[in-house]
């Protein structure tokens, strides 16, 4: 069979990765274009020193990163190697910094990047131009190096003309051809070049070339100082082997150093962001060979040179040459942005990617394109990951700019920007201010992460003698201990929290139901009323997400989600004969979560109809009214309590809240946040997509196999499950043993003393006083086993447990 006709555009690194990760799968119909010349294009991959330090917080980025080291380590080009092993070292000057590199340790930890902390004479003994003085330690990464990006390009471009591909160059693409809501080829000067799949790989420029589709890619073009030493006596004819220093990162001054020769290069991020207007940069450099660099700006690396000469004193008297100010794309989270166009089939994206990422980023787009699924998860990275809020140009714009600010920060897991907040707030807003809460921000939304109000009520437990364990100065930023009192209180009594942002659609009309029969893997064809739990797997079998669907009307289901990545899937799926309509109507709805052992003493005297247990059962909906007010109930709880989602359209919001309030005051009611919820849900063995599990993994390895029914018809991934093997990491629930013990996510977990897996979520059980977490670790470990986590630098014992730890018997939920 014919492979389709390909196009990509673009023969930086991600493009001529591109082509050789396609053509070694086999598709060989492959034509790669570039504006510029072959294989010096002028793009940022022209002049990128080729940095590569692996470890990321993110374990998907990371996974890029490895895989690009090793390949371009494989590669080999006339003119030496691609990719240099020299290792990577990374110093704290500050005890902050000297810190995180403890934490630093532990992802690479995690993601199996080897790696070691070293003391100040340890890393001047490898650097021996550090002043050792002024350091308190380092983090050395083996097999992090220097990329030769140019090399890497022309190795991956001959290996992929070798089985077929053709590289043009000075073909620059002037826009993208289509018919019928598919792409046909794209438009260049001479004509159109026809094509099944057209790839936009073409850095920077590219979210140009996507606004010409209606598609818009958010991120911006900065610029970024780059600049080189004289030559250094230590480097030239010193005792020093220039060529085995490692590359370097001093990033409590946001700076980083590899050498060139005799001479080290210096890159800087502590200007103030450049964001590049792309309306007069095209003009302003169509005649130059390197688009893509803009004239250096001396007074902005002053502090640079300067705080240079702190840390390296061999620099001498050596002045910054060669300096230039090159553009590269940043994103408002930091993530590539890959994926196909959801209304034009067959234009994808690969952008926003450093040289690091590049090999990882092309092969799981070669994977997505022709498997139709790539083989690591990439959700981080979606294409349609942007809630609505998150592609204007003033959120694009002011996101990325601080993500360029704190590309070298220390960065808090619980750290939210301070940019454009207050955007998406529930009905409940005002309340919630009154009684100080404090806001998490997520998808736009501000959400109660505690409220000072109940400030008191820790005191009265704390002067019950119910403990309040101390945390550290780390685990102890975003943080009160007000979220435990307030989480006992959910279980002892009852509590309101604001449910609004969680993603919900209807889905309705005479194909609605086979439509979600197909995309789940619960049986959905029950009676009005029904209320479902159910994953949504892609076609290997990986979870995509969970969801909740309530059948509201025979032809009416309300779907509660994880986000914008399921709008994009439902969407996709919808028949083409307009059977079914998908409506987001978070927006235009609230929801108030009442859960406690007394929430139906709360709730009924406001409702005619019966809430009894036998009544209105567990995972059942009820349209009704609470007083005046038309409301949903669904008697759902992810915190594991007795009570109900309550759903209302947003008009009844301060209403619906203010009722639930006065009738809430017998029963001692309070309003809780999101730290509370997160705790309560983990120890009551409720997963949360994106965190604990993802389309890495199948149902059974996350322990949600119960959710699936391998007798109904057809539905997406059900064949891979068939075919499944049995999982090799299972998802753990682990307690820790000091109940002071408290760790925050991604730290590596010790098995018998060897690495075993990694922390997903994390949070302080107020029911067993002791600190909770789910673990990737290997089938083998029962419950049971003992576990160390390494948090900081420290090794805090653990056992794995069964699950739930709260409530197994589920009598706290239906009675
Ligand atoms: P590019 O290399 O820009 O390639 C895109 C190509 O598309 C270009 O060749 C361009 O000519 C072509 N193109 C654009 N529009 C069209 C069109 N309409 N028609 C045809 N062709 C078109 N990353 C690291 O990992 N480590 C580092 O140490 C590092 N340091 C950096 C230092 C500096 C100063 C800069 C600027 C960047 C640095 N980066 C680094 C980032 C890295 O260089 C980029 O992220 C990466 O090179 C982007 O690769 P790309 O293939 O997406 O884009
Ligand atoms: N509420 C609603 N929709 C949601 C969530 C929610 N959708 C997204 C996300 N949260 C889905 N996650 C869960 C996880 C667990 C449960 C509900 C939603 C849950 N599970 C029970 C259990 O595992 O015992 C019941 C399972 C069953 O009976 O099948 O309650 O919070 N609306």
């Amino acid at each position: 069979m014919a492979h389709p006709k390909v196009v990509i555009i673009g023969a930086g690194i991600v493009g001529a990765s591109l082509a050789d990760e396609m053509t070694a799968r086999g598709w060989a119909d492959i034509t790669v274009l570039d504006r510029g010349p072959l294989f010096t294009t002028g793009g940022s991959t022209s002049h990128a020193p080729g940095l590569v330090f692996q470890t990321n917080p993110s374990k998907t980025m990371t996974e890029f990163a490895r895989y690009t080291t090793e390949k371009f380590g494989a590669l080999s080009h006339p003119a030496g190697p691609a990719f240099d092993a020299v290792g990577g070292l990374e110093v704290a000057t500050t005890p902050q910094r000297w810190r995180d590199l403890h934490r630093k340790f532990g992802w690479a930890q995690s993601w199996g990047i080897e790696g070691r902390l070293l003391d100040a004479s340890e890393c001047a003994a490898r650097y021996p131009l550090l002043d050792a003085d002024r350091i308190l330690g380092g983090f050395h990464t083996p097999a992090d190096g220097l990329a030769n990006a140019v090399r890497a390009v022309e190795a991956q471009a001959r290996a992929a003309i070798g089985r077929g591909a053709r590289f043009l160059p000075n073909q620059e693409v002037l826009g993208i051809a289509e018919s019928g809501g598919r792409v046909t080829g794209v438009q260049t000067a001479d004509g159109v070049i026809a094509a099944d799949i057209v790839v936009c790989a073409a850095g920077f420029w590219g979210a140009e070339l996507a606004k010409q589709t209606g598609l818009i890619l958010p991120l911006v073009p900065m610029a970024h100082q780059y600049a080189k030493s004289g030559s250094l006596a230590a480097l030239a004819d010193g005792p020093v082997d220039a060529a085995r220093l490692p590359i370097l990162r001093h990033q409590d001054q946001d700076l980083y150093y590899r050498v060139h020769g005799d001479r080290l290069g210096i890159g800087y991020y502590g200007h103030q962001p450049m964001p590049v207007d792309m309306s007069t940069l095209s003009a302003a450099t169509a005649g130059e060979a390197m688009p893509s660099m803009l004239p250096f700006t001396d007074a902005d690396f002053a502090p640079a040179w300067r705080e240079s000469m702190e840390l390296l004193p061999a620099l001498g008297d050596s002045k910054p040459e060669e300096g230039f100010n090159g553009i590269f794309s940043f994103t408002p989270d930091g993530f590539s942005i890959m994926g196909e166009h959801r209304d034009l089939a067959g234009f994808w994206v690969a952008e926003a990617v450093w040289v690091t990422h590049s090999a990882g980023v092309a092969k799981a787009t070669a994977e997505w394109i022709i498997d139709g699924a790539p083989s690591t998860d990439v959700h981080e990275c979606d294409l349609y990951r942007f809630e609505d809020v998150a592609r204007s140009g003033e959120f694009i714009m002011q996101t990325s700019s601080q993500a360029f600010v704190e590309v070298y920060d220390i960065i808090h897991p619980h750290q939210y920007r301070t940019a454009l907040r207050g955007l998406r707030t529930s009905p409940f807003y005002a309340r919630q201010k009154d009684m100080g809460a404090f806001f998490f921000e997520g998808g736009g939304w501000e959400r109660p992460a505690w409220y000072e109000a109940n400030a008191e009520l820790a005191q009265r437990l704390c002067d019950d003698g119910i403990p309040f364990p101390e945390r550290d100065d780390w685990s102890s930023n975003f943080w009160s201990p007000i979220s435990i009192a307030e989480a006992r209180w959910t279980r002892e009594r009852v509590a309101m929290f604001d449910m609004t942002p969680l993603t919900r659609y209807e889905v309705s009309g005479p194909g609605a139901l086979e439509l979600l029969q197909r995309l789940t893997t619960n049986n959905l064809d029950k009676s009005v009323g029904s209320v479902t739990y159910a994953l949504v797997l892609d076609e290997t079998g990986g979870i995509r997400s969970d969801v909740t669907v309530a059948r509201l009307d025979p032809q009416r289901f309300q779907v509660g989600v994880n986000g914008p990545m399921d709008f994009d899937w439902f969407t996709r799926h919808l028949p083409a004969d307009g059977s079914v309509t998908l409506r987001d109507i978070t927006g235009g709805t609230c929801c108030i979560g009442v859960w406690g052992p007394n929430a139906r003493d709360l709730v009924q005297p406001l409702c005619s109809d019966d809430l009894s247990h036998q009544s209105f059962k567990y995972f059942r909906a009820l349209q009704t009214y609470l007083g005046a007010i038309p409301v949903t109930m669904m008697r759902v709880s992810y915190v594991g309590e007795l009570g109900w989602e309550i759903y209302a359209t947003a008009e009844y919001g301060n209403a619906l809240w203010d009722l639930l309030w006065a009738a809430g005051q017998a029963h001692e009611v309070i309003a809780a946040g999101r730290i509370a919820f997160n705790s309560l849900r983990i120890e009551k063995g409720y997963r949360s997509w994106g965190t604990d599990m993802t389309a890495e993994h199948q149902p059974a390895a996350a322990g949600l196999d119960f959710a699936v029914r391998m007798a109904k018809p057809d539905f997406i991934g059900k064949t891979a499950l068939e075919q499944a093997d049995p999982p090799a990491k299972i998802l753990r629930s682990i307690v820790f043993e000091s109940p002071t013990a408290v760790v925050l996510g991604k730290e590596p977990v010790y098995v018998y003393g060897l690495l075993g897996g990694y922390v997903t979520s994390a949070g302080y059980s107020a029911t067993i006083g002791r600190g909770i977490a789910y673990a990737w670790l290997p089938a083998s470990v029962v419950v049971g086993d003992a576990v160390e986590v390494e948090y900081l630098g420290r090794r805090l014992i653990a056992t794995v447990h069964a699950e739930p730890v709260v409530d197994p018997e589920m009598s706290r939920i239906r009675r």
